[in-house]
């Protein structure tokens, strides 16, 4: 076999490869897809089409600019005999390159400001629901509809998350990843179509972001201020995103998912929530068996506790391990009040608004006698106070 050296063979046989891999890649990504997510709302549809205008916009700029700069250089270069001109203060170059940049300017703005605008514009919603930011998942209250509240938290299997690279304590790696890794949770947010709603948002610690790309809306969630916004939802369907501000350890961890349901089936969503919320508020005065208790409380630990005091209540990094903890072994009434009212100036808050009386008793009798600890104490919601 002899090889060639030739260069100019040895480009053309880059270019082919570098073709090959391009469309290989094309190919490729045909099953990614490369457009933005569908836009469900007649806001995400404007804004997807205000992003094709100033990408074609942009586009157009490229292909002018660059064609007139290759042009002058190739075909007014020195070595043809061309000299360069010079000159000074030409007024109609001048005029000509303030003016064009000018409307292509107000070419963006305009249809960009009106945007903007409809965006922005809150007013006449047909309902609110309030949005709290929370390391590391999301609160959702409806004050409009009985002051219905719920956390929505991450779902997906630890054991999927595992991974030599991102070892978590607790976490096995290798489990093969589901369809919506990552992005599914306990309790989606439900609402209604075709309704206005608003959005109040907050945080009650760090800085989060709710975003979901197909209703093509995202803002801040910030600490001890309200920041408004909203959506009209025209197609029922399940709608993901994710918190999309660095908020510390688990900010990947928190998604968002949300469920649009036509009226009449969100009013029946409704009134179930209702139901559940009164019948959890019964249970803050019923005595509760000791297994009831551990299985609640398991679930509860592994979706509220386990990120920061770990799978089996080793600890994680600075967070402290259960496991042996002083706290837990000591007096109940030590333990209960940590969990209700946190701890000042830690990063273990008080769980009060997020659990009920119920939830409390069952992740205080879970870690007395689970994560290797054994009180043998049972606590009951009626024990909450
Ligand atoms: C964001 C992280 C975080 C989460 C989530 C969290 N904790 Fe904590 N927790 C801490 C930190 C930090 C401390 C140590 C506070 C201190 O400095 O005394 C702590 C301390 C405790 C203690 C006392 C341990 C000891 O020996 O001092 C108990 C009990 C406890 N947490 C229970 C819970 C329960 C129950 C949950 C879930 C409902 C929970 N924690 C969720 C961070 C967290
Ligand atoms: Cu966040």
């Amino acid at each position: 076999m002899t090889m060639s050296f030739n260069p100019v063979r040895r480009w053309a046989s880059r270019l082919v490869m570098a073709t090959g891999l391009f469309l290989f890649a094309g190919a490729v990504m045909a099953d990614y897809a490369m457009e933005f997510q569908k836009p469900v709302t007649s806001i995400a549809t404007e804004v997807l089409k205000l992003h094709n205008l100033i990408l074609v916009i942009c586009l157009v700029i490229f292909v002018v600019v660059f064609s007139v700069m290759f042009y002058s250089i190739i075909m007014h270069r020195k070595s043809r005999g061309h000299k360069a001109a010079k000159f000074h203060e030409n007024m109609t170059v001048e005029v000509v390159w303030t003016i064009i940049p000018f409307i292509i300017l107000l070419s963006m703005a305009i249809p960009s400001t009106a945007v903007l605008l409809k965006m922005d514009d809150d007013t006449n919603a047909d309902m609110t629901v309030k949005i709290t930011g929370i390391q590391w998942k999301w609160k959702y209250e409806y004050p409009d509809h009985g002051g219905i509240s719920f956390i929505s938290s991450l779902t997906t299997p630890a054991d999927q998350i595992g991974s030599p690279r991102f070892s978590r304590a607790g976490f096995k790696a290798g489990a093969r990843k589901g369809e919506n890794y990552l992005l599914e949770v306990d309790n989606m947010l439900v609402l209604p179509v075709g309704k206005k709603i608003r959005f109040l948002l907050t945080s009650q610690d760090v800085i989060h972001a709710w975003w979901v790309p197909s209703l093509a809306i995202k803002k801040d969630a910030i600490p001890g201020f309200p920041n408004y916004m909203w959506t009209r939802i025209d197609e029922p369907g399940i709608y993901r995103g994710q918190c999309a501000e660095l908020c510390g350890k688990d900010h990947g961890f928190m998604p968002i998912v949300v469920k649009a349901v036509p009226e009449k089936e969100f009013e029946k969503w409704v009134s179930l929530q209702k139901a559940k919320q009164a019948s959890a508020k019964a249970a803050g005065s019923k005595k509760m068996s000791k297994a009831q208790l551990m299985a609640k409380g398991k679930q509860i630990y592994k979706t509220a506790c386990a990120g920061c005091h770990g799978q089996n209540g080793e600890g994680i990094a600075t967070f402290p391990k259960l496991t042996g903890s002083k706290i837990v072994a000591g007096p109940v009434k030590n333990h209960i009040d940590i969990v209700l009212n946190g701890k000042k100036n830690t990063t273990m808050r008080a769980f009060r608004g997020e659990l009920d009386k119920a939830d409390i008793a069952a992740v205080v009798t879970y870690e007395r006698n689970a994560l290797g600890n054994k009180t043998g104490d049972v606590v009951q919601p009626t024990d909450i106070k």
